[in-house]
């Protein structure tokens, strides 16, 4: 009975190793992201490759590649669906020339805080969004928080919606963005992240708009005087692999990353807005002016804003918008 039992055991552990042994091909992934090392970006990308090597027995090696050494979000796109690199994670922004639902995600005042972004990007909404990628080839596998998104420029806190005119404001590559800023009379110039600092170094640009998060660890308060809150929109960022490759992988090699992205989302999003609480006082002791936007001036701007409303739903077509408004209404309500 008892060498039955442990010769009915052993033959469970063969068949697990041998299944183990199969499923795990030794690879390389190589997965770019575009702000530094350390950053909340970073430090997830490196728990996420932890967790890969640890449940692939170090079989699966992710290469984390930061400050956008491999290129810009749109040129880690195209080597991703081309299979010249393996994963990424950016901005949902970025993606829009590649999958015009992904728009949904930059409609101002859209998600009010983290718990209606938590609950609809990982909820059918977020899902049906992140599909759209597939046939673009891409998989998408799941969000992380980019954040709330707020103001820094160098000419002048904003202080009423006329403060906005004539600044020369850096927005990412994408059309509701634009047009959002166009719409605020600011001079909305379309810039990949990865020459910001830079832009903003020289004066090219007077301003730009991004998570505290991003401010800290990218050092824009170096060359920014003025931060104002605003949180105009909340950025996802999500993880993305290449189609050509993960297709040749096997199921369990496909959970791994899967699991492993999970893991690394809710170490990501925790890990985030610990240090958004902090950020603020951090950046004031940089020597950041900081002002919030009042009440009546950010009703003003909502305002200006309604025509971009129309135009992302447009976008992104009608039924994915009502889907949304009715999905945002339940999760208000319970
Ligand atoms: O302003 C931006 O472009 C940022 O909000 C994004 O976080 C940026 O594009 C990152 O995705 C860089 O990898």
């Amino acid at each position: 009975m008892r060498i039955k039992f442990a010769l009915g055991a052993l033959a469970v552990l063969m068949a697990a190793g041998a299944v183990q042994a199969q499923d795990f091909k030794p690879r390389i992934v190589r997965f770019g992201y575009g702000l530094v090392e350390d950053s909340n970006q970073g430090r997830a990308v490196r728990l996420f490759a932890k967790e890969v090597e640890k449940a692939t027995g170090g079989k699966m090696k992710v290469r984390a590649i930061g400050n956008a050494a491999l290129g810009s979000d749109t040129q880690m796109q195209q080597a991703l669906i081309g299979g010249a690199q393996e994963m990424m994670v950016g901005s949902t922004a970025t993606l829009v020339g590649i999958a015009p639902q992904m728009a949904l995600w930059d409609t101002p005042f859209l998600i009010n805080n983290t718990r209606e972004a938590d609950a609809l990007l990982d909820g059918p909404v977020g899902d049906k969004v992140r599909a759209t990628l597939e046939p673009k080839g891409l998989v998408g596998l799941v969000y992380w928080e980019n954040g709330f998104r707020n103001l820094t420029n160098n000419k002048n806190p904003i202080n009423r919606l006329e403060d906005m005119n004539g600044i020369k404001l850096r927005v990412m590559q994408n059309n509701v963005f634009l047009d959002s800023f166009k719409a605020l009379g600011a001079n909305a110039v379309p810039l990949p992240f990865s020459e910001l600092f830079t832009a903003l170094e020289t004066k090219a640009v007077d301003g730009q708009e991004n998570p505290y998060n991003t401010v800290v660890s990218s050092k824009f308060y170096e060359v920014q005087k003025y931060l104002t809150v605003t949180n105009h929109v909340y950025s996802p960022w999500i993880v993305t692999v290449s189609k050509k490759w993960w297709d040749g992988l096997s199921k369990a090699e496909q959970k791994v990353l899967m699991d492993a992205a999970k893991t690394a989302r809710d170490f990501e999003r925790k890990d985030t807005r610990d240090e958004a609480a902090k950020a603020l006082a951090d950046l004031k002791s940089k020597g950041m002016q900081v002002n919030e936007l009042p009440a009546a001036e950010a009703t003003r701007m909502r305002e200006k804003l309604t025509q971009v409303h129309a135009s992302v739903a447009n976008a992104v077509g009608q039924d994915l918008w009502k889907q949304t408004q009715d999905e945002l209404a339940k999760i208000r309500a319970a």
